[in-house]
């Protein structure tokens, strides 16, 4: 199987798993990426039972709305469900780097409103110590020379994201060579820095459970 091949069988994988769980009151996280592209066009095929979702990211908000399937903003609703999402790196622990998509924050505030957070992957994310794929950063604009400048001092190499703006109107710092061994803290660190809005660590809420696809089939992590 190819790796296209593969996100999408891990996207049916996630429909399969929360399907029998849909009732009228679900209302399921949608995240940002070609994997969670694949989730999106599989739900479709079960809008009729889909009430109604919350989107990560303006784009995904809009392949939603084109399949005809009810987007809410994330005020107007409880609770999330399910959070459906896909990364850049998963570890064992199911802590992720995640925003190589640009839309960290948005996924970062859905997870953590999600009573359950499936992470859908290809078996290529999972990592035994996170750092490998640049972590991105989202920088509020005027502080991007402070932020890196800070991120130097922690360590690590940060390029600045040309001609990228986030959802929320901010640029993006992506930290290279960077190795994570204790996840959390670098976390926590990072968003200590003036400027920062948040960065791509999901470490504080990591994923509940990863379906990574295999060659051998969609295996379960906890
Ligand atoms: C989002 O999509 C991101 O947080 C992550 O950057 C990316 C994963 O991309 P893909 O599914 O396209 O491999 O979930």
């Amino acid at each position: 199987m190819t790796q296209d091949e593969l996100k999408q069988a891990v996207a049916k994988a996630a429909l399969d798993y929360i399907k029998p769980h849909i009732d009228e009151h679900t209302v399921i996280g949608i995240g940002t990426g070609s994997t969670a592209n694949y989730f999106i066009d599989y739900l479709a095929e079960i809008k009729a039972e889909v009430n109604a979702t919350v989107a990560s990211s303006e784009a995904s908000a809009q392949r939603l709305k084109q399949h005809g399937i009810p987007v809410f903003d994330l005020n107007s609703v409880d609770e999330i469900s399910f959070y459906i999402d896909g990364a850049d790196e998963s570890n064992h622990q199911l802590q992720l780097i995640k925003g190589g998509g640009a839309a960290l924050t948005r996924e970062k505030i859905v997870a953590a409103c999600a009573k359950e957070f499936v992470c859908i992957a290809d078996e290529s994310k999972l990592v035994d110590t996170l750092g490998s794929f640049p972590l991105p950063v989202e920088v509020i604009p005027m502080a991007r020379s402070h932020v890196a400048r800070e991120l130097v001092k922690l360590g690590g190499d940060p390029v600045y994201r040309q001609g990228v703006s986030t959802d929320n109107g901010n640029i993006i710092l992506d930290v290279y060579n960077f190795a994570i061994a204790d996840a959390l803290a670098v976390e926590s660190a990072i968003n200590q820095i003036t400027g920062v809005v948040t960065n791509g660590l999901f470490a504080q809420r990591p994923a509940d459970i990863l379906l990574l696809a295999t060659q051998n089939g969609v295996k379960q992590l906890h």
